[in-house]
């Protein structure tokens, strides 16, 4: 894949976002620089069937739009069912040898931790690897090991082509530093989907990367 596509990765449900706002909020973004998305519809107040659904073609369309790439977390069934550019799988998801029968075409991304989860990992079958949490993050309370730069500096040791995202607790302030250590791209919930200013901050991602 294009790893530039990578960049600026946004991952957003609407549990994620002030109520009413997560539309609104998508599209400040991705008219901003945004270069990827994720549905992550996850949490107490998400959204399921038909709703859900729903929301997602508007989210899919939202990205035809803006030429961003448009992923669904876990849900293979929605992804199947609505045509998607990639999904992206966490370890205890589909096994990614399963899914990439499912999507012989697709973008497939995976969450891989530490370096035990990568070599437990079909990477060979994979098109990048979120990896983190780099810093702590309050987005997701079984987001694992705290790994730092230095964790990802070791993820980029263990496989010098994959493509990398970095995830977890990342600002426009710590790009510099993260490319630095091997990354490819950054993916972030809450410095844009909490943002006073998403369109600013936005540029402020997409900038970090010129
Ligand atoms: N996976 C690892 S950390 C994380 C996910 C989904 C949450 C990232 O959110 P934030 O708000 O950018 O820290
Ligand atoms: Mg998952």
């Amino acid at each position: 894949m294009n790893k530039e596509q990578l960049q600026v990765y946004f991952i957003c449900g609407t549990p994620n976002c002030p109520k009413g706002k997560f539309l609104d909020i998508l599209e400040a973004a991705f008219k901003s620089g945004v270069t990827c998305f994720q549905f992550r519809e996850k949490g107490q107040e998400a959204l399921s069937g038909q709703e859900k659904k729903e929301l997602a073609l508007k989210v899919k369309e939202l990205c035809r739009k803006y030429h961003v790439l448009f992923f669904i977390n876990d849900d293979i069934d929605l992804a199947l069912e609505i045509g998607v550019d990639g999904v992206h799988l966490g370890q205890d998801d589909m096994p990614v040898r399963e899914a990439r029968k499912l999507f012989p075409d697709k973008l497939i991304g995976l969450s891989v931790g530490n370096a035990k989860e990568y070599h437990l990992s079909a990477i060979d079958v994979v098109d990048y690897i979120g990896v983190g949490p780099i810093f702590p993050t309050s987005s997701k309370s079984d987001a694992g090991q705290v790994i730092g730069l230095n964790g990802l500096r070791e993820m980029r040791e263990l496989d010098k082509d994959i493509p990398i995202v970095a995830i977890g607790g990342i600002t426009f302030g710590d790009v510099a530093a993260i490319r630095q250590s091997g990354a490819d791209g950054v993916a972030v919930i809450s410095a844009i989907a909490q943002s006073k200013e998403v369109e600013l901050d936005t540029q402020r991602f997409a900038r970090a990367f010129d």
